[in-house]
């Protein structure tokens, strides 16, 4: 599906690749052969990295159902008939996982009527392909049918990265971008800092492609990557198959990175050649010259990436890395010994495979190789397991292949290839509020409450195979490398380490799963909306800014800790309003600590004295007095998901300036988008002075320009003031979202 704008790509490509050479006065890196093809505009344009804000052309679009509907939403009041850049919308956020894949789907199709009827109504009238529930998870789809070597794509959810295990810049955003983007607009970004990953050796043994990346996420943490696009290399970055390099960019995403990818090599080709895009991949191998680093930055890398990373693949050791954060990172061995030190509850209550980073054939079947040797041995799953599968064609080809039947003796429920437990469409049947209890997965995100909705739950990550093993043993504390489990046969079993199958050796099966191509014209086609739906709520403009400084603004909250997007627009049952800001509104800051209060997503109303209430409701009550508010948040802010909910809630529930320690990429633009000034404390230890009962006033507004601080006094309740300096990242274009009051107003007013 992506030949011709391949084709076309790869003949421009040389022309552009020289005139950057000559430009920048070097040799190019992959990312750098990337960025200047799609510049919108590639000799006015300031290539800084770290500093110049890049307008690119994307070669496509993606978005799935729990944010396409924002996106859409949004790219509606734009006024345009069709969308300008190639787009698909996936099915795959809104499907509970309880029953069973057939089950499950069934219930969706019912439960989520009105937002598959608007979402598939919307894509057809607009030209946008459509992937129906159970058609697989959008990451996986990409992969299978989209992604392309050298291309530069956008996605409305933040595992879009993705798409580099094949060779494609591909990068999550907010629905506001995607909005422009489908509307005719470049899309902007910071010109991303390069980290070079050399990779050396070869994986062996249990160590996986999961392992890759947990271990950078322990060595990198959550922020590492904040406006950096890691890019691999070296010899290792062979020995590791198509599907295995997108878990390694897809979880990019942890590090907070803009993007991930790999030059292309003969894995992505027989990965497109077995995926049935023959044609593409004869033509990225005659361009493959195109789709890497020039041979001279191979030879000193140092020289051009702005931070290399080494990082021996031979060496390396399967991990396991939690609770609460994916870059507690560990080697599994470790484990028990951690288990000891920390009490975590060594037994496990659930243990679940699949999600966007590892459901591919390869995962599962690695996975399976692990089932059969417990079952030989005559052993079962000691806890509740799930498997999804990323794709219909993954799902097919693993049950034809008997993967499946595997996975059922082993007692496991397989589920309908979604997102599932990974977003909390899930109901732990043993859960106890209160409860710490333990649960291990091969997903990517482990934040308290995400996947059982319990912010005490204990979540880890790890490879398929050893969630395989840790399922078998029902324990934490397991080493599957080194332990031993008893059988009824009395010879203990010691597992081996699992050997998997890149591809299937009998080719993919399975179809489309329903896709629905975009119609020739949407003229005439009405868009599925009941104007009572409680679902989908058209959007009405936010307000301009008034041209006044912000003036006493009670703190709605000043979070602390860890404050990722699932702590400020909690996901789960909540996906339900995903359409409707109003209704979603009240979940806001349900899962934030806030420094002033005891519980979790609780605070004061300052104007009464009342404490215990939610943040939600507070908001509201301030926004009947007609005050905004300010909310005061803690590092790496809005860590996580490119869900902008967790930005037009808190504007649309008045929140006018968000100040923190510093910011993760996705949320600081989504928060620029939306209208809310987004301002780092100068002085990280300024956050300390300001409490509760405090006002906050933003002054100068009238004089915001790119690159100058911003002056924000605090007012404390016995008078006394405080003056701190912040800074902001905004551009000249970026000021005037914020002045007309979102970026789409703005665009409108263009
Ligand atoms: C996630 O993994 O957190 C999600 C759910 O896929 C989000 C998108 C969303 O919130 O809808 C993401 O990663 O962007
Ligand atoms: Fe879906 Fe989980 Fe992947 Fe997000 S991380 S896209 S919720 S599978």
């Amino acid at each position: 599906m992506s030949l011709e704008i391949a084709r076309a790509l790869y003949a421009s490509m040389p022309g552009r690749c020289s005139e950057a050479r000559k430009r920048f006065g070097r040799p190019l890196t992959f990312t750098d052969k990337i960025l200047v093809a799609h510049a919108d505009d590639f000799a006015a344009q300031d290539w800084t990295r770290g500093s110049a804000m890049l307008a690119l052309r994307p070669d496509r679009v993606a978005m799935q159902d729990a944010t396409a509907q924002m996106a859409l939403l949004q790219f509606m009041q734009s006024g345009r008939e069709r969308v300008a850049v190639p787009s698909t919308i996936h099915c795959d956020h809104l499907i509970r996982a309880r029953a069973g894949a057939a089950e499950d789907l069934a219930k969706a199709l019912g439960e989520n009527r009105e937002v598959y009827a608007f979402l598939s109504s919307a894509a057809r009238k607009y030209g946008i392909g459509f992937w129906p529930p159970g058609a697989g998870i959008i990451h996986q789809v990409v992969l299978e049918n989209y992604a392309f070597p050298g291309g530069l794509m956008i996605g409305t959810d933040s595992h879009t990265p993705n798409g580099g295990g094949l060779g494609m810049l591909a990068v999550g955003v907010g629905g506001a971008d995607a909005g422009e983007v489908m509307a005719g607009l470049a899309w902007e970004v910071l010109a991303p800092k390069l980290i070079g990953v050399r990779l050396s050796g070869r994986l062996s043994g249990w160590a996986s492609p999961k392992d890759v990346i947990l271990r950078l996420c322990g060595l990198l943490t959550v922020k590492g990557g904040t406006n950096q696009v890691l890019e691999f290399f070296g010899e290792g970055a062979a020995s590791i198959s198509c599907t295995g390099k997108a878990t390694i960019t897809n979880m990019g995403a942890e590090l907070g990175a803009t993007g991930s990818v790999f030059p292309f090599d003969r894995r992505m080709e027989s990965y497109l050649r077995q995926t049935g895009r023959a044609g593409l991949a004869d033509l990225a191998v005659e361009h493959r010259a195109l789709l890497g680093p020039d041979p001279e930055v191979l030879e000193t890398p140092e020289r051009f990436y702005d931070q290399i990373v080494d990082l021996d693949l031979s060496a390396l050791e399967a991990q396991i890395v939690g609770p609460h954060t994916p870059d507690l990172a560990r080697p599994v061995s470790r484990m028990g010994a951690d288990v000891k030190e920390h009490g975590f509850p060594a037994e496990l209550r659930a243990a679940l495979i699949g999600s966007c980073t590892n459901s591919s054939y390869e995962d599962m079947s690695r996975a399976a190789a692990v089932a059969r040797q417990g079952l030989a041995a005559g052993l079962k799953a000691r806890v509740p397991l799930y498997i999804t599968p990323g794709s219909t064609r993954v799902y097919d080809t693993l049950e034809r292949d008997g993967m499946l039947e595997t996975f059922r003796r082993m007692g496991a429920t397989v589920l309908a290839n979604a997102c599932g437990p990974c977003i909390g469409q899930w109901s732990r049947a043993d859960a106890v509020p209160g409860r710490a209890d333990s649960i291990v997965s091969s997903f990517n995100r482990n934040f308290p409450g995400r996947n059982d909705g319990l912010a005490e739950t204990l979540s880890f990550l790890a490879s398929p195979e050893i969630v395989t093993a840790l399922a078998f043993a029902g324990r934490l504390d397991f080493d599957p490398l080194n332990g031993t489990l008893e059988t009824a046969g009395g010879t203990p079993l010691r597992f081996s380490a699992p050997q998997g199958d890149e591809h299937p050796a009998r080719g993919f099966v399975g179809g489309d799963g329903g896709y629905v191509a975009p119609a020739a014209t949407g003229a005439r086609i009405e868009i599925e909306l009941a104007p009572d739906s409680e679902r989908i709520q058209l959007l009405v403009p936010f307000p301009r800014w008034n041209g006044k400084d912000f003036e006493g603004l009670p703190v709605l909250i000043k979070t602390q800790g860890k404050t990722t997007t699932d702590h400020i627009s909690p996901a789960g049952a909540w996906l339900r309003y995903r359409g409707h800001l109003d209704r979603i509104s009240d979940n806001m800051f349900l899962g934030a600590t806030n420094a002033f209060a005891s519980e979790r997503g609780q605070g004061t109303d300052v104007l009464t004295g009342e404490s215990g209430l939610g943040i939600a409701e507070i908001a509201r009550r301030y926004k009947a007095q007609g005050l905004g508010s300010a909310v005061i948040g803690d590092e790496n802010y809005g860590e996580g998901s490119s869900r902008e909910h967790a930005a037009m809630s808190p504007r649309h529930l008045g929140v006018r300036v968000v100040i923190a320690r510093s910011f993760a990429r996705i949320h600081e633009t989504n928060l620029k988008k939306q209208g809310i000034l987004p301002l780092v404390f100068a002085d990280p230890a300024d956050w300390e002075r300001i409490e509760r009962d405090d006002r906050v006033s933003v002054t100068g507004l009238a004089a915001l320009s790119p690159g100058q601080p911003v002056r924000v006094a605090i007012v404390k309740p016995d008078g006394r003031r405080l003056e701190f300096e912040t800074r902001h990242s905004l551009t000249a274009r970026q000021i005037e979202w914020f002045k007309a009051g979102s970026a789409l107003n703005a665009l409108r007013h263009d």
